[in-house]
């Protein structure tokens, strides 16, 4: 039965950051694109390679949007599917295995199914395979009305690289569907060009690629820029067909493109050892939340990906419904941690990874009982999400939710 949930209720209900005053609603009624940049690590954003910026449309777009600097990525086996989990629930994704597999036919109350609900209609986009993590099945549990997959994208060996459709062409066709979608539209788009192995037509380099002896981070900065041009380009579209300013556009990097295996090459391009310090601190991305009408504003709070729906539904006037494990970005309240899917976490002043407690101030090792307090917030809200998923516990929440039939 449900009685297991009402200790997690109780659990989320103690740490609840209350929404801000002004800003809960301020983007009532207004469309919400929400783009998943493949691959995209907080490291690029401001910074160059031979002289040139990484990204420059990202660099602009940050100064008239809300920018979330010192947030997490809390991806496990799942990478970009667990990414849209964490967005689109506010529950952790599973320590193994990708729970877009695993427990796909589970009872969600994920963001598409709660803007159905009122009124919004809900697309994901995305050029793959429409089975590929096994999204068409999800997708439904999570309330969207309409995937367009890889059959409804006109791709050609012309407009295609590495894993498929170059994000500009994707980009360019999504927007035609956009302007057919019924208003209120929620629509997620997700890139594909910046994904390893990171390969690009040389038309389509606007940047060096770097010198080190990892290939792949070479390629990186390339494939970097070369999304945030199609970015740079869909906002001018969006901005054309007149969308623009009644939307609000999400921006959220999916989890680490550069592995650890090529810290020697990161520590030539960063100037910077690499401590296990350093390598937690390289698992941010960035956040952008561009919200019509509101001036740019950098947050710095720690935070994740866990955090997103609150924030966005907040946004939207929308109130949450007291399951969901992260709290509003915009919120005077939201406390500064994220627990990152490793059971390593980030706070204010320290960050926890294997086994040894680090001051943030220093980058040095400092006594353990320094971290232990989070240690265990961080442990139980793992715990807890797992547990919600294993035992499909939402059948038991409330009856709201998703509104759209199986
Ligand atoms: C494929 C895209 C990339 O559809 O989501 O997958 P990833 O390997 O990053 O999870
Ligand atoms: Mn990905």
């Amino acid at each position: 039965d449900g009685s297991e949930l009402t200790g997690i209720e109780n659990y989320i209900r103690s740490n609840k950051a209350e929404p801000d005053g002004k800003l809960f609603g301020a983007a009532k009624g207004k469309n919400l694109i929400v783009i998943s940049m493949e691959s995209t690590q907080g490291f690029v954003i401001n910074k160059k390679i031979n002289g040139k910026e990484i990204t420059p449309f990202l660099n602009d777009f940050i100064k008239e949007s809300f920018y979330f600097d010192n947030l997490y990525h809390q991806t496990g086996q799942g990478k970009t599917s667990d990414a849209e989990f964490l967005v689109e629930n506010s529950l952790y994704p599973l320590g193994r295995g990708a729970v877009f597999f695993t427990n796909p036919q589970n009872t969600y109350h994920a963001t598409p199914g709660i803007l159905a609900g009122n009124g919004y209609y809900t697309a994901a986009m995305h050029a793959n395979n429409k089975s590929f993590w096994n999204r068409d099945i999800m997708y439904k549990s999570m309330g969207y009305n309409r995937y367009y997959h890889l059959m409804d994208y006109h791709v050609t060996p012309e407009n295609s690289i590495g894993w498929g459709l170059k994000d500009r062409d994707f980009f360019n066709q999504s927007l035609t569907y956009i302007n057919q979608m019924p208003r209120p539209f929620y629509a997620k788009l997700l890139t594909l060009t910046n994904h390893f192995p990171f390969v690009l037509d040389r038309e389509d380099k606007l940047v060096d690629e770097f010198n080190s002896s990892s290939k792949t981070l070479n390629r990186y900065f390339p494939t970097v820029r070369y999304t945030d041009e199609a970015l740079k380009h869909f906002i001018q579209g969006l901005k054309e067909e007149g969308v623009y300013d009644d939307t609000v556009i999400v921006l959220y990097g999916d989890h680490y493109g550069i592995s650890e295996n090529h810290n020697e090459a990161m520590e030539q391009y960063l100037g910077i050892k690499i401590t296990p310090f350093e390598a937690v601190k390289l698992q941010k991305v960035p956040v952008i939340i561009h919200v019509p009408g509101e001036k740019g504003k950098t947050i710095s709070t720690v935070s994740g990906q866990v955090d997103l729906k609150p924030t966005i539904l907040h946004l939207l006037g929308i109130e949450t419904e007291g399951l969901e494990f992260g709290n509003d970005l915009l919120s005077p309240d939201k406390k500064d941690f994220a627990v990152l899917r490793s059971g390593n976490f980030v706070t204010r002043d320290y960050v926890y990874t294997k086994g040894t407690c680090y001051s943030k101030k220093t980058g040095e090792p400092v006594e353990q009982k320094a971290c232990k307090p989070y240690e265990e917030k961080a442990d139980l809200e793992l715990l807890y999400s797992d547990k919600i998923i294993y035992g499909d516990l939402l059948r038991f929440f409330g009856n709201k939710g998703s509104t759209v039939k199986k």
